[in-house]
Parts: structure tokens; sequence; C-alpha cells
């Protein structure tokens, strides 16, 4: 009997969960390019391209292997514009056939999916997710009955079970982690030797043809589509990730907290977009990663850090996502309210750090950890900016960012939305902070260590103001009562001074 598969955008694996032990001759694989995946986020241009021309290529390794594929382009004058309207068509074409899927990656499109398949009466198998590491219901028999959900207690299991670093039943190096030895500043260019960008890729005829159809269909699109340097293939992001092991691996660990001017990447492996879309699979990188340490090439500070990552916060979040969704998507936690400013798109300010961390990302769709959670995560926590906008903006102008892990981060991590259900304290910092872990500063219109003066860095005096908007809910908290008594102890014109200049700035928060 015939049996429909659809694969999704980021569902690119060649062994995907729907695709096992069946046949080819009796299988009809659909994949679309749809406008409401297009619409439903402002998503980057280098994004759409690279989600459209994975997929092409994916559609043809699998004829390769047999399969029929329907491909259905944005140009399809019939296109229905959704992946329920493809679904109908598609059985317009092949008649009444039941339908497979693996899980999708978000609440919203299991929800179209499930409510086309029941109105239509067509029969639906869902499909585990098998490329990541930790079921879904595991996840939430782990979760279950616990106090609080960290990361910290999750990663050990996931160490453990995978027996990634593991010496016997101890973790490698006589510690489960190795945060500590993670944040290094950079030292200045001068002192340092250049450090490697990532592997770039010449666009084949078949990307070109995507970059030519995202002009035509998006040309508002968010960010630069050219040059367009993506890996769209298995084979393209393995080079991509051997060329970061053999390369950036090793100083990865020293300095993953350091941002620069003029570094977009730093030493990071910018990999989220190949395994978010299942190009690459995130066990195989860990025990590259691991083997680069047992051969002497890596320090453990950085494989360990590499792997926490991968096994621990990737799996974490989505574990999170699923737990709580969908009233998580709805957070407000702190009552945020403040549009998000204009130049969170055009990266027009003269807050250095926050149009730097916006330049990179109009031209790469990237930015790595420390400049999402600590710069523009940062601004909009302090600033008290409406979450929902926040996160609409991290899901759309990131070309790794899914809902599932997009949220927990957004919501969860940076604006505390969620009230803290897995991070204990809001990762809130003063100007300070960024100064310490970047060379931004230096020639910034603001000033680092002023926080009451016509040129005070807004981070400074937005800090003391949330810390004081926020005293209520958070003085009693052990781990913020330094804070606490630090804000005790300014002098009240201080505070003061500063409530005056956050509360302009809030007014105003293009005028930075
Ligand atoms: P590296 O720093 O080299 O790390 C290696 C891998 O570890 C990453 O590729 C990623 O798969 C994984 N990883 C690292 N940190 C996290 C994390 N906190 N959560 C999940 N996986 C992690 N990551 C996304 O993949 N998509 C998103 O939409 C996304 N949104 C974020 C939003 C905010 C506000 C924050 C603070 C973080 C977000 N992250 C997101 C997590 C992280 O910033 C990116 O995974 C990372 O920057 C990707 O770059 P990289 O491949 O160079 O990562
Ligand atoms: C992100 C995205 C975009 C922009 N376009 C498509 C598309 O046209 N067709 C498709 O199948 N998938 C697309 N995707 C990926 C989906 O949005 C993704 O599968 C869901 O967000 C679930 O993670
Ligand atoms: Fe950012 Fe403040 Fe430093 Fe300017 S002074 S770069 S605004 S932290």
């Amino acid at each position: 009997m015939l049996e429909l598969v659809l694969i999704l955008g980021d569902q690119l694996s060649e062994d995907l969960s729907a695709l096992q032990h069946v046949d080819p001759a009796h299988t009809r694989v659909l994949m679309a390019e749809v406008q409401s995946e297009v619409s439903y986020a402002p998503h980057h241009a280098k994004k759409l391209a690279f989600i459209f021309s994975a997929m092409r290529h994916h559609a043809a390794a699998l004829r390769k292997k047999g399969f029929e594929v329907d491909y259905v382009t944005l140009d399809d004058p019939d296109n229905s514009g959704s992946l329920s309207g493809e679904l109908e068509r598609a059985l317009g074409r092949h008649g009444q056939l039941p339908l497979r899927i693996t899980e999708p990656g978000e609440w919203r499109v299991r929800a179209e999916i499930e409510t086309w398949a029941r109105t239509q009466g067509t029969h639906l198998t869902w499909l585990e997710d098998d490329r990541f590491l930790c079921p879904r219901a595991e996840f939430q028999r782990w979760a279950e009955g616990r106090k609080s959900l960290r990361m910290e207690h999750f990663y050990r299991v996931m160490r453990r079970r995978h027996d990634l670093l593991m010496e016997a039943d101890e973790p490698a190096g006589g510690r489960w982690n190795f945060d500590p030895e993670n944040r290094e500043p950079l030292p200045p260019p001068f002192a340092r030797a250049p450090i490697p960008k990532p592997m770039r890729f010449r666009p084949d005829a078949d990307t070109e043809a995507v970059l030519d159809l995202i002009r035509r269909h998006c040309p508002d699109a968010f960010g630069d589509l050219e040059p367009f340097w993506f890996a769209v293939t298995p084979a393209g992001a393995k080079r991509a990730f051997s060329h970061f092991l053999n390369k950036c691996l090793p100083l990865f660990g020293d300095h993953q907290d350091a941002m620069a001017s003029g570094e977009d990447f730093v030493y990071h492996a910018v990999i989220s977009i190949y395994l978010n879309t299942g190009l690459l699979d995130p066990l195989d990188c860990c025990r590259a990663a691991e083997k680069a340490w047992r051969d002497g090439s890596a320090p453990l500070n950085a494989v360990e850090g590499f792997i926490r990552q991968i096994i621990g916060w990737r799996e974490f979040v989505r574990g999170i996502y699923w737990l709580a969704m969908p009233e998580y998507a709805c957070g407000n936690a702190l009552d945020a309210e403040l549009p998000l400013p204009e130049f969170y798109w055009s990266g027009d300010t003269g807050m250095r750090c926050v149009a730097a961390t916006v330049a990179g990302i109009r031209r790469n769709a990237y930015a790595h950890h420390i400049q999402r959670l600590m710069v523009t995560g940062n601004f909009a926590l302090l600033a008290g900016l409406e979450p929902k906008a926040v996160c609409d903006w991290y899901l759309g102008v990131f070309a790794d960012a899914y809902e599932w892990v997009e949220l927990p981060n957004t919501l969860g991590m940076a604006l505390h939305g969620d009230g803290g259900l897995f991070a204990s304290k809001p990762y809130a910092a003063s100007g300070r902070y960024i100064d310490r872990m970047s060379d931004y500063c230096e020639g910034c219109r603001y000033d680092p260590n002023d926080a009451t003066g016509d040129d005070a860095c807004p981070f400074n005096y937005l800090y003391w103001d949330f810390i004081a908007r926020h005293q209520q809910r958070f003085v009693k908290h052990p781990r913020m009562a330094m804070i606490y008594r630090n804000l005790m102890r300014q002098k009240p014109e201080r505070v003061q001074r500063m409530r005056e200049l956050a509360a302009k700035a809030r007014a105003d928060l293009d005028a930075l």
C-alpha cells in the first residue's frame, strides 16, 4: 500500500525516522516551499535561501535513492501557500493515502497538520524525531517531580548515557563542567593570531536558482542575501565541521564567552544551522570532538564546553519546550511591554556593542551565544521589551532559529519571561560585563565606567533601573542578595539619577 511522507524544511536527514523501514516503491515523498512558512516569522533572506537550497538538494538525494518526490516550489502557480494546502493537493494527485511524518520541531506546525488530518479523516502516523538524543517522553520522566529543572543535572545523565568524556563512571578530568575556564576575553588583535573564519561555499547552480527565487518572492526580507556561503548538503556541512575541529576547537573553550569587533564568529563552530536541519548529526559531532581530545589535538575545557552545549543545552531546551508548550509562548513574568526598537533591524544606534551585533546578524544571519544573550538579549531584558516581539525577532533573524530552540533560549534564558522555569535568576548585566568580555566599548560614544553622566553607558543605568524596578520580585533571591545590598549602598540621588536616565531612554529607545 502507498504511503505519503511529508518532509519539512528542517528534516533533511537521509535516515529521518519517517523514511526508516519504508520501501521507496511504496512511498510518495512530499516537500513544499510554502508562503505560510516563509511569513510566520520575519526570516532573514539567507535563512530562506539556506532552507530552500538544502531542501532542493535533499530532494535530489532522495530521488537518487529511489524515492519519488513531489517537490513544490514557491514558483509553482498552483502552490496553495500552506503545508496543509499542499497535503491536500498531494491527496488530490495520489488519492487518499495514509500520512507518515516525523514529529515537527514546532508546536504550531504539529497543530496545523493534526487538525488537517482530523478534518480530512486521513490516517496519520507521527514518528519520534530520533535525531535528538533524549526522546520527549524521557525528558518528561526526568522532569517529573523535580523541584527545579537544571541543565547541569540533565547534562550529567546525558554524559553517562552516551558515555561521552567518561572515565569509567567518573567525568574525564575529575569535573563535569569546565565553564569557569570558558570565560577568557580575547587578546588584542596585535597580540593574537588571526582567527580562522568558518568554511565558505560557493553557490552551485541550484543555489543560484534559489537566490533568484528569494530575490523575486521576498525582496523585502531582512538581511543580506549575498554573499551566500552556507553549505547546503550533508557533505558540505561535514567539511565545515571538520574545519572547525581542526582550526577552532582548540581555542573554542578559552574564548567561548569572548566578543570582538570585526570577529563575527570568534572560535565558534557555526554548525547550528546544519544540526537543526539534519545536515549534521549531534552525536557524531560530539564523538568527533571527544576523539580530538583523546588524540591530544584539543584541550578538555574546549571539548567539554562544546559537548555540553550539544548534549546538554540543546537537548535540554528542546525538552523544556515540549514540556511547557503551548502556554510557554505567552510568558511575560516581568510584565515587559516596550515595542522592539527600530535599531534591532537597522543596527543604527550609538551603542557600539548592539550596532556591531546587529550588523553581523544582517551579514550572516548569525551571532554567537554571548552576543545573543548578553548584548541583544540583555538589552531587551533591561529595557523591558515585550517578549513576543523579541522572540519573533530572534525566530526570524537567525538562520538556525526554530521555535523549539529559540523560544526557551529567548523567553526563558535571556528575558526571564517564564519566571525562571530553568534559569534561577535573570542574566542581567551592566556595561562592565560587555567591557570585560569585548573591545566594543573602545570607541563607543558611551562610557562603560559611567552610569549617571551625559555619556553614561545605557546598559549601566538600565541595569540599576531593572534591579530597582523588580526589587520586590528578586530581593529575597539568595543569588541576588549581593546585588540588592549594592543597590542599597548607593546614594539615593545617584539611584534617582540612573532611574531618570532609564525612564528617558525607555521613552525613546531609538534615540540611543
Ligand atoms: P557553538 O557556540 O559553537 O556551540 C555548538 C553547538 O551547541 C551549537 O551549534 C548549538 O547546536 C549548541 N548550542 C550551544 N548553545 C546552545 C543553547 N543555548 N541552546 C541550544 N543549543 C545550543 N540556538 C539555535 O540553534 N537556534 C536558535 O534559534 C537560538 N536562539 C538563541 C536565542 C538566544 C537569546 C540565545 C541566548 C541563544 C540562542 N541559541 C539558539 C543558542 C546558541 O546561541 C546557538 O546555538 C549558537 O550561537 C549557534 O552557533 P554555533 O553553532 O557557532 O555554536
Ligand atoms: C523555516 C521554514 C521555511 C522558511 N520554509 C519552509 C517551507 O517552505 N517548507 C517547509 O517544509 N519548511 C519550511 N521551514 C521549516 C519549518 O518552518 C519547520 O519545519 C518548522 O518550523 C518546524 O520546526
Ligand atoms: Fe555597549 Fe555600553 Fe560598551 Fe557602548 S559603552 S559598547 S553601549 S557596553
